[in-house]
């Protein structure tokens, strides 16, 4: 069987990698970072999602060898002004914990009329330390009164897909991994990396 080529996505959160290690399927290796010791945690102390990408993908890429995609994301809530965004992973006040930052959507949302949301997902391809091309996705949707579903996420117990009456947490990995805003971005970035190897 001949060797798959390798992507090392610059994540530390192993839901990220394994969305992306089932939409491609058996096309690419993927790894993350936590298949690697001795990797450092790459501060995020940009203001967007693109500057974040940037570091994690040129801060790891210039560690290990081959392509690393980073992934930037979060959701985006027009009654809080377009919040979290790009603070979305401690918008409960704890890093990365995804019960405090749902509990916190839920009371901010709680007699809310104005519903709308959407993911945004910003990825970046580097190599060798310098980021080579960047690639957005958006999915827009509605969050719910109270979490749904034991599938997926981050918040995709509280987020409606448009044209869907189910969270993305009900729907499953197989629906969500087609609308996402992590599936557009990676289509994308599948394609520019195809183009390359052609060159
Ligand atoms: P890395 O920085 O290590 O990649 P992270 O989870 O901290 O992991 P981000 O800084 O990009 O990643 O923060 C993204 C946060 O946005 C994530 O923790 C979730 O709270 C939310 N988020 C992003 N994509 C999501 C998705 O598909 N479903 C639900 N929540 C998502």
């Amino acid at each position: 069987m001949p060797t798959l080529p390798r992507l090392i996505v610059a994540t530390r959160n192993p839901h990220k990698s394994s969305e992306i290690r089932a939409m491609l399927g058996d096309t690419w290796e993927v790894l993350d970072v936590n298949d690697f010791a001795q990797l450092p945690v790459i501060e995020e102390t940009g203001h967007t999602f693109l500057e974040n990408a940037r570091l994690k993908a040129q801060g790891i890429s210039r560690l290990v060898a081959g392509w690393v995609l980073a992934d930037d994301s979060g959701l985006e809530v027009d009654a809080l002004g377009g919040g979290p965004g790009v603070w979305s992973s401690s918008f409960g006040g704890e890093e990365g914990n995804h019960a405090k930052n749902n509990a916190r959507l839920v009371s901010a949302m709680r007699g809310q009329a104005v519903r709308g949301a959407r993911f945004r997902c910003t990825m970046v391809l580097a190599k060798a330390g310098i980021a080579q091309a960047d690639f957005c996705g958006t999915v827009e949707g509605r969050i719910t009164d109270e979490p749904q579903g034991e599938g997926g996420f981050g918040y995709d117990p509280l987020f409606i897909p448009d044209g869907y009456q189910l969270t993305f947490a009900e729907l499953g990995q197989n629906i969500k991994n087609r609308l996402s805003h992590r599936a557009q971005a990676l289509t994308q970035a599948v394609g520019w990396l195809a183009g390359q190897a052609q060159n």
